[in-house]
């Protein structure tokens, strides 16, 4: 079959391309000592992943005009968060995992002191990226690392494994706290980072934060969906609900990220088709 091309599909083709270009140009080079850790930190990030969190630093950035190399570093610095998370999620002592994104773990493929590394340097890159970079104003960086620690550490997305671990009693309730912290709080920050890159104004940042926190739960119900029809054991929202209720909790989510989007007319459609994107049955 051909391949489609949608205004849709070509958008996130395009900014998917760039920020690849992007991270391996911000990523340490594997012939700089010490040597193995960046190998594994390249490993980790290149030629995998959706970049769904760059491509909605983009998609906000661009609802208000930003201009893109700004945007190019907050792209960078969420997927390299986001990656940390996902090197630390896959150690023997938290999931335990032998895979992710369709290859090797990193503990697995190189070994776990060197995953446990890989995760703290991928952590701090974006806040050394961020700091650094003077073609932003000294005012917009801190508002941008202060998002950024919000977003990833105890009160975000640390926090939300966290509290996963903690809670021994689940309920939907709980549950939806933990998606909010674990996964939804990047997701806010990655639409955050964009808009601040783009100096939007506190009034436009409001219905920007409805969208981000109903499109970030929705996403990771949408996901224990998936899980649970690929037929998984584990399955979060559905092992504390039925598909059809779990299914009418995305539509009205992604609903009300859409109506939260109605004033900023044509030039939010980015934003339009990764909701669509995040919510899609595979
Ligand atoms: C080091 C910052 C840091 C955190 C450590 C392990 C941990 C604390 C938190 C776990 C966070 C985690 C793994 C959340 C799950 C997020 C999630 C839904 C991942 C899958 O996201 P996709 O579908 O994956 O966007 P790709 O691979 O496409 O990027």
């Amino acid at each position: 079959m051909q391949n489609v091309l949608t205004p849709s599909s070509d958008y996130i083709h395009l900014r998917h391309s760039r920020v690849d270009n992007v991270l391996d140009r911000f990523l340490p080079s594997s012939y700089t000592a010490p040597y193995r850790l960046h190998q594994a930190m390249r490993y980790v990030v290149l030629n995998t992943g959706k970049r769904l969190r760059p491509l909605l630093v983009y998609a906000a950035g661009e609802t208000f005009n930003g201009p893109l190399e700004n945007l190019d570093i907050a792209a960078c610095a969420v997927e390299f968060i986001h990656a940390s998370s996902l090197v630390h999620d896959d150690l023997p002592a938290m999931d335990d995992d032998d895979f992710r994104r369709g290859k090797l773990s990193c503990h697995r493929a190189f070994d776990e002191a060197t995953a446990i590394l890989v995760g703290d340097s991928l952590l701090t890159l974006p806040f050394e990226i961020i700091a650094n970079e003077k073609n932003l104003l000294a005012e917009t960086r801190l508002q941008m690392i202060s998002v950024l620690a919000n977003a990833s550490g105890h009160q975000g997305m640390v926090g939300g494994q966290a509290m996963e671990f903690e809670l021994k009693e689940k309920n939907i309730e709980t549950l939806e706290k933990i998606h909010r912290l674990k996964t939804g709080a990047l997701i806010r920050g990655s639409i955050q980072l964009g808009a601040i890159a783009a100096n939007v104004t506190a009034t436009e940042m409001e219905p920007l934060e409805i969208f981000a926190n109903a499109i970030g739960l929705a996403f990771q119900i949408q996901d224990d969906i998936n899980d649970k029809l690929a037929d998984e054991t584990q399955a979060g929202y559905l092992d504390l609900t039925d598909m059809e209720s779990a299914k009418q909790r995305v539509k009205s989510l992604y609903q009300e990220a859409l109506r939260a989007l109605d004033g900023f007319g044509e030039k939010a459609n980015p934003l339009r088709y990764l909701a669509d994107y995040m919510i899609v049955i595979k």
